[in-house]
């Protein structure tokens, strides 16, 4: 159990204290272009918190983000918790009508994004008529507003911030969090498992609008009074590679995809990676053989975990003093696990079933979607929707999902989106998604097509399949494969049984 007062604001232990503490000239984030320490940091959140009450937003509205990695996320971010205002920063890579939809869902009052995203951006502002502003307009109102803000106190389960879950039908769902959760993932997993210091430096590959990213970048690092690097470039190899050669982190967080990409970068050319202590992998389970040979080469470890964007970061996971490869790991203190059937009753050790957790980071309720919450937060339990087994030394093994729903480089994508996307094609009559693995045993949407006219399959059609996937949707779900069918599985209700195009 982590203590909290009875009333508190979360950004006074995250930002404030670190003036109090004599921590106000250190580095806080770095950039290629800047740094900016604790004190610059408290004084710019309380800027940021001024400027959005005088926008005319109250306590309790929310400031819709799509904010890339910089140090404006964090001022925005912060100060409107600290105004009692509700951020929720939104998935960058999404398209004009996934953002239309989270407007109208979320009922924000405001909507603040980077100038990289505008072509999206935009054109959903004009459909839904919210108030926006790009970060550098909201930037360049700083300096007008006051550098003092009274702290807005509430309960430690008041709430506090979303992110936005996706969801199987390819809706995503706003996943309320609560004051105290960042202080729990922070303290549970960043220091207690994982161990951060006030000497590291972390950069994390996976950006600050996952709740991944959130922990890795922003909270863990504040939380120890350490320092974050950002870096809002696509992760490549290459562009991870001389982020970590230019700044020398002592932790790294990544993911299995990117992991796969840079080992084999590595093949061509050795680089240095003698500043870090620990490498991190979440948002997909990490395949022992990538593990392997990232230590033959870099020689550091990759613990893996599991998390969720309800959990807020990582509940499962290996640690430095106790990791076995090809296994998820084990509880992070603070989290209660178990792995039941279909009826709720805990199975025997080494058998698979669906990992439920409880904790107190957990969201407590998805935002407007109360069967959703219903049948996903049960007593306090959060069914993960994961199919998972302990191994004889109590480590945990993933077993898959237990619905449809694929993790394509560690991003949730819905199969129904996709296959909604391939049937606007006029050749396709019905098609179905699936997870497949890649030559890295990491998993890719594999699309099923059942065609008008028979026949007309081929190489050609399969390349504007990808293309009209590749336009529409987040261009990380397009089908990597497509299997031109007769027919597709179905239930005598005529549900389509993707468990049977998987095996
Ligand atoms: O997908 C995961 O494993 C994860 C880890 C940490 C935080 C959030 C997520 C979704």
């Amino acid at each position: 159990k982590v203590r909290l007062p009875a009333r508190f604001n979360v950004a006074v232990p995250f930002v404030d204290r670190h003036i109090a503490e004599g921590r106000g000239a250190k580095v806080a984030i770095r950039t290629a272009s800047e740094t900016v320490t604790y004190a610059e940091l408290a004084e710019r959140v309380n800027r940021a918190g001024n400027a959005l009450l005088a926008s005319g937003l109250k306590p309790g509205d929310r400031v819709l983000m799509v904010v890339k990695d910089c140090p404006a996320f964090f001022y925005l971010f912060w100060g409107a918790i600290k105004a009692g205002i509700v951020p929720a920063p939104l998935n960058t890579m999404l398209r004009a009508a996934d953002y239309a939809y989270l407007f109208e869902d979320s009922g924000c009052g405001l909507v603040v994004y980077s100038t990289e995203f505008a072509a999206e951006v935009e054109p959903a502002l004009t459909q839904v008529g919210v108030k926006a502003s790009t970060i550098d307009a909201f930037l360049a109102e700083l300096p007008k507003a006051s550098d003092r803000l009274e702290a807005r106190l509430a309960s430690p389960t008041a709430d506090c911030f979303w992110l936005y879950s996706s969801g199987s039908t390819g809706r995503p769902k706003g996943a309320v969090h609560l004051q105290r959760d960042m202080v729990v993932t922070s303290e549970c997993y960043g220091v207690r498992a994982l161990g951060v210091r006030e000497d590291d430096v972390s950069y994390s590959a996976g950006k600050l609008f996952f709740a991944y990213g959130l922990g890795n970048s922003m909270t863990f690092p504040l939380w120890t009074g350490s320092t974050a690097v950002l870096d809002d470039r696509r992760p490549t190899p290459d562009s991870t590679f001389e982020t970590i050669e230019t700044f020398k982190p002592t932790l790294y967080f990544g993911a299995p995809t990117l992991f796969a990409a840079q080992l084999a970068a590595l093949e061509k050319k050795p680089r240095d990676f003698s500043s870090i202590r620990a490498c991190v992998s979440a948002a997909e389970a990490l395949p022992s053989d990538i593990f392997r040979r990232w230590k033959e080469k870099t020689g550091t470890v990759i613990l893996d975990g599991i998390g969720s964007t309800e959990c807020l970061h990582i509940f499962i996971g290996n640690r430095l003093d106790e990791y076995k490869p090809g296994t998820s790991g084990k509880p992070v203190p603070g989290y209660e696990v178990k792995i039941v059937d279909e009826h709720g009753k805990p199975v025997p050790q080494g058998e698979s079933g669906r990992l439920w957790i409880r904790s107190e980071s957990a969201a407590k309720y998805y935002w407007n979607k109360p069967e959703k919450t219903a049948e996903t937060m049960v007593e306090g339990w959060l069914n993960t929707g994961d199919t998972y087994r302990q191994d004889e030394d109590g480590f945990f093994i993933y077993d898959g999902r237990s619905d449809d729903m694929l993790k394509v480089g560690g991003i949730w994508c819905s199969p129904v989106e996709v296959e909604s996307c391939l049937i606007t094609h006029p050749a396709v009559l019905e098609a179905a998604v699936v997870g497949h693995a890649d030559e890295h045993s990491l998993i890719k949407p594999k699309a099923f097509v059942v065609l008008k006219q028979a026949g007309v399959g081929g190489p050609a059609l399969t390349e504007e399949l990808m293309a009209v996937c590749k336009k529409t949707l987040a261009p990380y779900k397009y089908p990597r494969w497509v299997e031109y069918v007769p027919e597709l599985p179905k239930t005598a209700t005529g549900k389509i049984q993707r468990f049977k195009l998987r095996s």
